[in-house]
């Protein structure tokens, strides 16, 4: 059982734990053009805290707009932004002004704290004149921010907010659509660093985090904030990180524990032999299903057990995994320490081993929406059903099979698409791929597979034979793609989701 006091600020609670003994001087952050210690970064947050509270005049409960790549700046404005006892909304760098503006009405900003590059955009964002005028730009030539954090005194109390007020509210990416606003609590920050990070990663402080999720979408702000701050560790924050640039990330930094999406490791998986990438010793994959042939290139690359993980905007981070010889191929894993989970049936009845059903998951984290007119869809007597389609076995384990709105039936039968894309995925000829229903008048749906082909292949009605017997000679027949189509690229969110409501309107 996870136990906080009644009264506790998240970032108080995580420095103290990553400044004693000695930690004030270990390096907390490295950025491409910088590096903090820990004293460094306490300094950075408490003179953006004394902004907040003092010029821009602030109050305790107030809604701070945040905006910018993942760097070091932006990382000690969010931890100010909490420890002012203010509440955080994150925003994925990539947004346009409409989408901005929605999130900004939605989560009834009161100010906003916005990178420089990202400026642009902001500006086109139609807020109330109140808002404009609490609106500061960090990283700029003249200083916006920094102008007003170099008269800040030295030293800043955190406010003292009780564990169970709101601290963040994160926007959903919406591979559907609507984002919507989950609000999370302090005591919901050192849950899910009490939780995944200590009993699935056992990560130290030697540890040195590195990934890609933006720290606007929570799998980045917990991998690569929260947790290396919770224990003291380094966090490495590096912007418009590619496959490549990832792998040398990882040689330059000796990072051992990496955090980014499947399609990654798919990318890195043939160049890895080109780095020295041995100080790595975790790489957790995140934000969609891992397919088997995935986990299993990514292994032939580097030697290592990939670390799978389901999370949610809702539920804040990671609920099922398995590291070391816990993992079975195939499963995510098992619930967290900490989580339960169950499959029921559409009654909301539970189902035993080797049935699909939904997945629910109850533990110290849970969706609270912003506006709860959708609450009741999430959460069902204290469980909450994350919109997946999964199966347990008889040892706990739990498979994932699909979203259960993008479960294919076809003639009668049930076609779960992450399978086919498995099978499809393991062609020498396939580098991504996604497959989805499309309305057939015979068949109710068709299978339909879209597919990225691998330099060197050329698309072609023989190829499309092939890819279809492939598949047959590993799955159920009946599982085939009557449908394939190419594509160049596959339609993706920034946070490395794939988008099928795209390939199906396509
Ligand atoms: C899907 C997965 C299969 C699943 C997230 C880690 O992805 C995150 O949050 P989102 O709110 O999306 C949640 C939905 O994404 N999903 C995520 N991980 C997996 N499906 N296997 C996985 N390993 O449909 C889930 O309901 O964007 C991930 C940590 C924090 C997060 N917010």
């Amino acid at each position: 059982e996870l136990q906080y006091p009644p009264r506790l600020n998240c970032v108080a609670e995580l420095f103290e734990g990553a400044l004693a003994g000695g930690g004030a001087e270990r390096v907390a952050v490295r950025g491409e053009q910088l590096s903090w210690t820990y004293a460094q970064l306490l300094e950075q947050i408490d003179r953006i805290a004394h902004v907040l509270r003092g010029p821009l005049g602030l109050e305790a409960g107030n809604r701070v707009l945040l905006r910018g790549a993942n760097n070091p700046m932006m990382a000690a404005c969010v931890l100010a932004v909490l420890k002012a006892g203010c509440i955080a909304v994150p925003t994925m760098p990539l947004l346009r002004a409409r989408e901005l503006g929605t999130i900004a009405a939605k989560a009834e900003i009161n100010a906003v704290l916005c990178a420089d590059g990202l400026r642009a955009e902001m500006e086109a964002v139609d807020l109330p004149s109140a808002v404009k005028a609490k609106t500061l730009w960090f990283g700029a030539a003249d200083g916006g921010l920094e102008a007003l954090m170099a008269r800040q005194p030295a030293g800043f109390d955190a406010v003292d907010t009780a564990a169970d007020d709101v601290c963040l509210i994160s926007f959903t990416s919406g591979t559907t659509g609507i984002p919507k606003g989950t609000m999370h609590f302090h005591r919901d920050v050192m849950a899910i660093c009490d939780c995944f990070p200590r009993s699935v990663l056992a990560s130290q402080r030697s540890d040195v985090f590195i990934g890609t999720p933006p720290l606007a979408f929570t799998f980045g702000l917990g991998g690569l904030l929260l947790f290396p701050l919770r224990v003291g560790a380094t966090a490495v924050l590096l912007e418009k990180l590619t496959p490549e640039t990832l792998l040398k990330a990882i040689e330059q930094y000796r990072a051992t524990v990496c955090f980014t999406a499947p399609t990654f490791y798919r990318q890195m998986a043939p160049l890895a032999d080109k780095y020295d990438i041995g100080s790595l010793q975790k790489s957790v994959s995140a934000g969609e299903a891992l397919p088997l042939a995935t986990r299993e290139s990514w292994r032939q690359a580097t030697g290592l057990a990939m670390i799978d993980g389901i999370g949610a905007t809702e539920l804040l981070h990671i609920f099922i995994s398995a590291a070391g010889d816990q993992i079975r191929p195939g499963a995510t894993g098992k619930p967290v320490p900490g989580y339960q989970a169950c499959i029921l049936d559409y009654d909301g009845n539970p189902v035993g081993p080797g049935v699909i059903g939904r997945l629910a998951v109850k533990g110290p984290t849970g969706c609270r929406y912003l506006a709860d007119e959708r609450q009741r869809d999430y959460v069902l007597n204290g469980w909450n059903l994350t919109g997946d389609a999964y199966e347990m076995d008889a040892d706990g384990y739990f498979y994932y099979r699909s979203r259960t709105d993008d479960m294919i039936i076809s003639a009668g039968y049930n076609i779960a698409g992450p399978e086919v894309e498995d099978a499809l995925l393991r062609h020498p000829a396939v580098a991504e791929c996604g497959v989805i229903g499309r309305a057939d008048e015979e068949r109710g749906q068709i299978v339909e597979a879209h597919v990225v082909l691998k330099q060197g292949h050329g698309a072609s009605p023989e190829l499309t034979a092939q890819l279809q017997e492939f598949v047959k000679g590993q799955i159920a027949p009946y599982k085939y793609p009557r449908a394939i189509r190419y594509l160049t690229a596959l339609p993706r969110t920034e946070t490395g989701k794939l988008q099928r409501f795209k390939l199906r309107t396509e």
